[in-house]
């Protein structure tokens, strides 16, 4: 992430990834203030045995861009709504508006959690202990909605289609 300002975004991203014990480092890159920390960071990300790598930032959010420029890895974009964003369009935009060949897969603004949850899936992918905890996660998340719909119905709310 671009500064430790970003953490409490970026923590829903460590979370999954524990959940679904994956190994992952966190730390501070920035783009702007710390260039060379990331040109070495992202050309060395690959060697170390890192797969993927989530690069989280606010405002000129150049981080995941230029790591994408660096590194062959999947980037995963996350824009932070942070204290020098004017609505957060500024750090989606950055982020997303990548030019053709250097790819960033962006997700929602604050979205840290689905970067995580992509993140194990590219992981989940090549991993079969991995992609069974992604085809049971998303089990969970629909038993968890049909129970919803029975909790709805149950409270007579009408509903022709779960006749
Ligand atoms: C960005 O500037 C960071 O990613 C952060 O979202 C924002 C503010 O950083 P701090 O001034 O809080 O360090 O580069």
């Amino acid at each position: 992430m671009g500064s430790d300002s970003d953490l409490p975004v970026m923590q829903p991203a460590a979370d999954i990834l524990t959940e679904f014990d994956i190994s992952y480092e966190l730390t501070v890159v920035s783009a702007h203030r710390t260039p060379a920390r990331l040109f070495e960071y992202a050309s060395k990300a690959k060697e170390r045995g890192l797969k993927v790598i989530i690069a989280g930032a606010g405002g000129a959010a150049h981080l995941p861009g230029m790591v994408a420029s660096i590194t062959s890895l999947p980037v995963i974009g996350v824009p932070v709504k942070s204290s020098n964003s004017i609505d957060g369009w500024d750090s989606i935009l950055s982020i997303l508006q990548m030019p053709n060949g250097i790819p960033v897969a962006t997700v929602a603004l604050n979205g840290a959690k689905n970067a995580g949850i992509l993140a194990a899936s590219i992981i989940g992918a090549f991993n079969v202990q991995t992609g069974k905890k992604i085809i049971a996660y998303k089990q969970q998340l629909e038993t968890e909605v049909l129970n919803k719909v029975s909790v709805l119905k149950s409270k007579g709310w009408n509903n022709q289609f779960d006749q």
